[in-house]
């Protein structure tokens, strides 16, 4: 029998099955000791078979099928063993708030490339429009022009009224979404909008309780009635931890991407190079100057 994770915490698994049915499992012993990177060998969006005992109706998972990709937790920049937050993720989906809190380009941009780092497509959500002034419905604007044309798809909704919603749900149906952001971007609150009767705990005093206990809370997994799944990630920090060679992060900025080839240096940094083809098309509308900022952040923090 095959199935999917759907949740992991520690000893306790939970396997979705192809059926539709649930099925609480065990793991078989050789995973634990083969796999010393990870202090969790299974992790939710793991594909698994399964047997079930008919005696005591428990599930053993007995193979976990190769990941296409996984987000990690390391306990710090240095440690040997790392946590799987999620695996096998389609569309990471960044929740940004331009009020309360205001989401920083930085931190956009960051999250970006890390997604790229881990071979993810990304897209923007821009949360909580019904709290925009003209003033934030002009820079809403400029940010998607940005965005758009670098590469990342953009959406503006309100959790809270509920609007806007179809163009998202549409994109999430059938595939394992990731929504990230800071705490307070309205997670919850969105997941609730998209997938009425899940009734996940909002506001304030959810994220205060995640502050405190952050480093043991796991990522959920929520099923979407017309198929697909979201996994709420309790935290954010954790997915800026992955560590990037230098010469790596061009490519995770998909607009810089096409013209790396017509660098005159091939080892180009695209700092202060002669004949930088990322340079040269500064300010032309293909790369923008706070994307480019971003890039040169970026690599100097790595
Ligand atoms: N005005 C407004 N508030 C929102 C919206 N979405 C979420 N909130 C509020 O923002 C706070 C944080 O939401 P929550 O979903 O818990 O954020 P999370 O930490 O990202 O899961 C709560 O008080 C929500 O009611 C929205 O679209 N508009
Ligand atoms: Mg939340
Ligand atoms: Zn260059």
């Amino acid at each position: 029998m095959e199935g999917l994770v759907i949740k992991s915490t520690g000893s306790r698994i939970t396997v979705r099955l192809d059926d539709g049915r649930v099925q609480d499992c065990r793991l078989k012993g050789q995973f634990r000791i083969k796999d010393i990177k990870h202090t969790n060998p299974v992790a939710i969006g793991d594909r698994v078979v399964l047997e079930i005992n008919v005696q005591h109706g428990d599930g053993l998972i007995t193979k976990i099928h190769p990941r296409e990709n996984y987000i990690i937790r390391k306990a710090t920049k240095l440690s040997k063993v790392s946590h799987i937050i999620a695996a096998n993720l389609d569309h990471a989906y960044l929740i940004v708030t331009l009020a309360e809190p205001r989401t920083s380009t930085g931190f956009i941009d960051r999250f970006l490339v890390t997604a790229a780092g881990y071979y993810i497509p990304a897209s923007l959500v821009f949360n909580k429009t019904d709290l925009y002034s003209p003033e934030l419905r002009r820079l809403y604007k400029e940010l998607r022009d940005i965005y758009e044309r670098a590469g990342y798809p953009c959406y503006a909704v309100s959790a809270l009224k509920g609007t806007n919603l179809k163009n998202l749900k549409s994109v999430l149906k059938g595939k394992i979404n990731l929504f990230a952001g800071h705490s307070g971007a309205g997670k919850s609150a969105l997941i609730n909008a998209i997938q009425p009767g899940l009734d996940i705990r909002t506001g304030k005093i959810s994220g205060v309780h995640l502050k405190g206990i952050h480093t043991t809370t796991f990522a959920e997994m929520h099923e979407l009635s017309g198929g697909g799944f979201i996994v709420d990630t309790p935290g954010i920090r954790e997915f800026g931890l992955i560590h990037f060679e230098q010469s790596e992060i061009p490519r995770c900025f998909p607009e810089m991407e096409k013209f790396l080839p017509y660098c005159q240096y091939k080892n180009c940094t695209h700092t202060h190079e002669p004949g930088c083809a990322v340079k040269n098309a500064l300010g032309s509308g293909a790369v923008s100057h706070m994307r480019y900022n971003s890039y040169l952040s970026i690599l100097n923090d790595s």
